[in-house]
């Protein structure tokens, strides 16, 4: 029997986006990513923005993904612990995934320690300065006026609208993100007030669609998770130190 000790993260899959036969390209190297952590993970956390779009109905989820899910089914039946979070693309996950797959939906930060370090972990949408636009919209969508109305579409609609939407995105078009300076890295920012007030050895985020490991103090650092698009980058802790990945990397 192998140990399960490791905590694997990993963000911004954006299953859905951009076509079909690349939607299922991805899927199938998430799938055989999940293969390969799961005989000695012991926590997954996904951390958003793992759909393009999700929203589900009282009794109908979006098509597809079918893989995916049935791998995650697996990984959770041999007993690894799954943590999904809200995205800015996947927010609207209700109970299907706690219901389906014992999973446990984080809608906001979730605080951890373990092996005596402490971690900060969020999607990384709407925190720090500025993008006051955002955040007014993010209250408004994660409202249940909101979900209510969009439920009275039909799917057909409100979905179709939603992937009209997502065609127009960045991560659709392959398109890279560009590093800034940490200075103008607004979850640096974030990171750095964040530490003023509570300490932790780790603050984990997705969103950004870079990979990023910044020390931000002797003690502290900030990884990003980067996407898997163009990257297929995930973290691992191994009880001791967290370390970012590349899963099958051909270029750089
Ligand atoms: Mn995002």
């Amino acid at each position: 029997m192998p140990t399960r000790n490791k905590l694997y993260f990993a963000s911004d899959f954006h299953l859905g986006a951009g076509s079909y036969a690349g939607s299922r390209e991805r899927e199938d190297r998430i799938v055989r990513w999940l293969d390969s952590i799961k005989d000695d993970a012991a926590e997954l956390f996904l951390m958003g923005d793992v759909f393009d779009f999700w929203f589900e109905y009282k009794t109908v989820v979006p098509r597809g993904y079918i893989r995916f899910l049935g791998k995650l089914a697996e990984l959770t039946g041999m007993g690894v612990k799954l943590y999904m979070f809200k995205g800015n693309h996947d927010m609207w996950m209700f109970n299907y995934f706690e219901k389906e797959l014992g999973a446990t939906i984080i809608s906001d930060e979730l605080k951890i320690e373990r092996n005596g370090k402490k971690f900060f972990l969020h999607h990384g949408d709407g925190l720090g300065p500025g993008d006051g636009f955002y955040k007014v919209l993010k209250n408004f969508f994660r409202s249940g006026f909101c979900q209510w109305l969009f439920a009275r579409l039909h799917p057909n609609l409100g979905v179709g609208i939603a992937n009209y939407w997502s065609e127009h995105s960045r991560i659709s078009h392959k398109k890279k993100e560009n590093p800034k300076p940490d200075e103008q890295e607004w979850l640096v920012t974030f990171c750095r007030e964040e530490l003023q007030t509570n300490f932790y050895d780790y603050l984990i985020f997705g969103h950004r669609h870079l990979p990023l490991d910044i020390q931000l103090t002797p003690q502290s650092r900030y990884i990003n998770l980067g996407e898997w698009v163009n990257y297929n980058t995930y973290a691992v802790f191994d009880g001791d130190n967290v370390t970012l990945e590349y899963f099958e990397r051909v270029d750089s």
